[in-house]
């Protein structure tokens, strides 16, 4: 790897929004997200497979490339939202893919939701391209990417954190790096096994507690004040309320975490019902609902038994 060019890349401070950013994956996520670093007055280039998703960045001064590797070749430093596995792969190998073109010496900075074993391989694929990786996924959804109080887990070099760190700050409250490559990934599935055991864990009180006869809303203010309560608890209790869930984090996501998660080797006990909870509610097609639609599933499936 030329690592000279490397050190050309800019980042002292005053030269930070000299700085080229590419953003690919234009969903519930990547808008806001991408939003925020043209806010924060960067060079900011999408790439979205669906192009009209773009509009509302390009309409505030974002640029728009045409293929993946394009935007790779027009920017130092190029950034990946999107659903799973197999987009993130699709993106950086396919024929038009990231890796495809003649760049050198960028650094790609995958914040998806992916199998450690799948940051790996990108990282080393990167490498051999003459790039650096880095797995960075969040944690919070809608709210907190609109926000810029994500929490980014990163792996890679910490040369490369270093460098990306200032893009961070715009994201997140809080960027941990975490080690090597594939680090980000695993931290994102244990906490994101929390959550999912965690909005498992509010759905199965209130149906029990209604069960009882205790009105839904009395028994949200007590969870929610009570030592278990959590500002995802009181995000929630409106769309438990009126029983609507528009996708804040969508339960077809969810429900891949938890997967990618057993894959890795979580199989607690309740890592295992969760697992399964997740997947019956996908497979009745919740899955594009917010994941607290797990409530439906649940009382669905109560009702049947
Ligand atoms: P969304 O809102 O479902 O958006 C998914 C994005 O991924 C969207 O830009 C999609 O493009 C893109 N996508 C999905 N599949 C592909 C393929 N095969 N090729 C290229 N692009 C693809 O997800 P969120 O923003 O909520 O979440 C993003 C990540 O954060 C995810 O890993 C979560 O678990 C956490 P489209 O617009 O449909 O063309």
């Amino acid at each position: 790897m030329n690592d000279e060019k490397i050190k050309a890349i800019p980042y002292a401070k005053e030269e930070l929004h000299q700085m080229k950013i590419g953003w690919i994956g234009l969903g519930n996520m990547g808008i806001p997200m991408a939003g925020n670093l043209l806010s924060a007055g960067y060079d900011v280039t999408v790439w979205n497979r669906t192009p009209d998703k773009a509009e509302p960045l390009l309409a505030r001064g974002a640029g728009i490339a045409d293929k993946p590797y394009h935007l790779l070749e027009q920017c130092d430093v190029v950034f990946t939202m999107v659903s799973d596995d197999t987009a993130v792969k699709a993106i950086y190998m396919e024929a038009d893919g990231l890796l495809s073109g003649n760049a050198r010496d960028r650094i790609l900075v995958d914040m998806s939701t992916v199998s450690p074993e799948t940051s790996r391989f990108l990282a080393e694929r990167c490498r051999q391209a003459g790039h650096r990786f880095l797995d960075a996924p969040v944690s919070g959804s809608v709210g907190p990417a609109r926000e810029g109080k994500l929490i980014i887990m990163a792996g890679g070099e910490q040369e490369s954190f270093d460098r990306v760190r200032p893009l961070f700050d715009k994201l997140g409250k809080l960027a941990l790096h975490l080690g090597p490559n594939g680090s980000g990934s695993s931290a994102k599935l244990a906490i994101n096994l929390l959550l999912g055991i965690t909005v498992q864990g509010v759905a199965e009180t209130v149906l029990f507690a209604r069960e009882m006869g205790i009105p839904t809303e009395q028994m949200l203010t007590i969870i929610s004040e009570s030592a278990v309560g959590t500002p995802l608890i009181k995000g929630k209790a409106a769309s438990i309320l009126a029983d609507e869930f528009p996708a804040a984090f969508a339960l077809k996501h969810m429900a891949k975490d938890l997967r990618l998660a057993r894959q890795a080797g979580a199989s607690s006990p309740l890592a295992e019902s969760v697992y399964a909870s997740y997947q019956s509610a996908l497979r009745e097609g919740l899955g594009d609902l917010d994941l607290m639609a797990i409530l439906r599933y649940l009382n669905g499936a109560k009702v049947e038994a």
